[in-house]
């Protein structure tokens, strides 16, 4: 019979495929989703963050971890009860207008989903007024916006100004990062936080969404 530690064991080691296997035979089993997720799938994502902040764990195998977790959570997500969502709070996220960087980004949204936090990703070359739209239309509590221009960066001003203008800023977040992007710019622009790197970005994440 499967365990929890075994499928923790299998997100730390990105085996997607006995990822997939394991959680679908703890479901059979009858074990709670909400158990499966927490000590199974977050488990071991979880264990995955600390080692890669630590410099133990790099960018490919992190990516694969978080494929795997993400495969598991699709077979339990939609088993969990109504108003049992695994999700404490909603992201929006894109790299911003001109940057086709997206590596960064993607580890931030990967460590942001396995805080339960639910991502939606724009992608890349995201304009200030595709920002302002997705805010309307999902309602975040936060935004976050990724640069690695210095070029681009300066559309992370126009992105929050706009939002300003558009009254949106009430109730909404905004965390901004990226190699140029510094504390100071982020001060000046009017963003609530910069974050250094994907486990500083989840952990910040949690805090102004509390
Ligand atoms: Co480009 N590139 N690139 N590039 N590229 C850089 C950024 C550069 C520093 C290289 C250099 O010259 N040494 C330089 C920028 C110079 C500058 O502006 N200061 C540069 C340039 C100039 C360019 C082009 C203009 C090159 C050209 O065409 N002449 C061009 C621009 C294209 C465009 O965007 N319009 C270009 C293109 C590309 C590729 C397409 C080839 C490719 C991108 C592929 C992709 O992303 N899908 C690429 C790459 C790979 C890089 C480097 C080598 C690596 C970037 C990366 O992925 N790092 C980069 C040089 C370097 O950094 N060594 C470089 C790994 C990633 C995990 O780190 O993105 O910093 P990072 O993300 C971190 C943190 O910053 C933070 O957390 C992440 C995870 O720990 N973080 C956030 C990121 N976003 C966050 C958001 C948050 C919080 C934290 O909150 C929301």
């Amino acid at each position: 019979m499967a365990d929890l530690e075994e499928l923790s064991n299998s997100v730390i080691e990105g085996n997607e495929e006995k990822v997939v296997e394991l959680t679908q035979e703890l479901v059979d089993d009858g074990l709670e989703p909400k158990e499966i997720i927490r000590q199974g799938l977050i488990g071991g994502i979880n264990v995955v963050g600390q080692r890669f902040k630590d410099g133990d764990m790099f960018i490919p195998q992190v990516m694969m971890a978080a494929e795997s977790m993400k495969s598991g959570m699709e077979i339990v997500n939609p088993l969990l009860a109504e108003g049992e969502s695994s999700s404490v709070g909603k992201v929006v996220l894109g790299t911003v207008a001109g940057d086709l960087h997206d590596i960064g980004k993607n580890l931030v949204g990967m460590m942001m989903e396995s805080a339960s936090l639910e991502v939606i990703d724009l992608g890349v070359d995201i304009d200030p007024e595709e920002f302002v739209e997705a805010v309307k239309e999902n309602d975040p509590d936060l935004l976050g916006m990724s640069a690695l221009l210095t070029t681009t960066m300066l559309e992370m001003q126009n992105t929050i100004e706009l939002l300003e203008e558009e009254g949106l800023l009430d109730g909404l977040k905004i965390m901004v990062g990226g190699a140029p992007v510094t504390p100071n710019f982020a001060d000046e622009i009017g963003a609530d936080r910069w974050a250094q790197d994907a486990a500083a970005a989840k952990e910040a994440a949690l805090e102004l969404i509390e």
